[in-house]
């Protein structure tokens, strides 16, 4: 139809675009702005998630789709939040925010897909392997629902 043909033409400057953001070695850098993340990108970081917002975000394109399946946001020159494409269906589906040390704090997945989160990771930095996995209810974490895995393992092991 010429409606679609129309449309196919509008679209061949974009990977003219692309090439000048090429960052070398195969994998595609752009910069995102998360104030205003692109509808595109998958799950928005929890809104408690500040450094995610207040950060420079670079997205990174590894397989080439042209959508970012990696998220890195620096505050302040350190590195305080990823985004993942974990299932890789191009878009993000889990958030880690990191905190002044680096150190991995949270985690927000979203399970099904659907752009809501439904795991809420915490992490103590002063036990190294372990989380707590709390149920989403509402944009909030469900402490009722929260699963320590380390003594989940610990009494299993007993
Ligand atoms: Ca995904
Ligand atoms: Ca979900």
């Amino acid at each position: 139809m010429v409606t679609l043909n129309y449309v196919r033409v509008s679209l061949l400057p974009i990977p003219l675009a692309l090439v000048a953001c090429a960052a070398g070695d195969g994998v595609r850098l752009q910069v995102i702005n998360m104030e205003r993340p692109s509808e595109g990108l998958g799950l928005a970081p929890p809104a408690d998630y500040t450094p995610c917002y207040y950060g420079e975000a670079r997205g990174y394109d590894s397989n080439g789709d042209g959508k970012p399946d990696h998220v890195r946001v620096s505050l302040h020159g350190r590195e305080r939040c990823y985004g993942d494409d974990t299932n890789h269906d191009g878009r993000i589906d889990t958030w880690d925010l990191m905190d002044e040390q680096g150190r991995l704090i949270k985690r927000a997945h979203d399970t099904n897909g659907d752009g809501r989160v439904d795991q809420h990771w915490t992490f103590d930095p002063t036990r190294p392997g372990c989380a707590t996995i709390a149920a989403d209810v509402d944009g909030r974490v469900n402490p009722g629902s929260a699963i320590d895995v380390c003594k989940q393992l610990s009494n299993g092991g007993r």
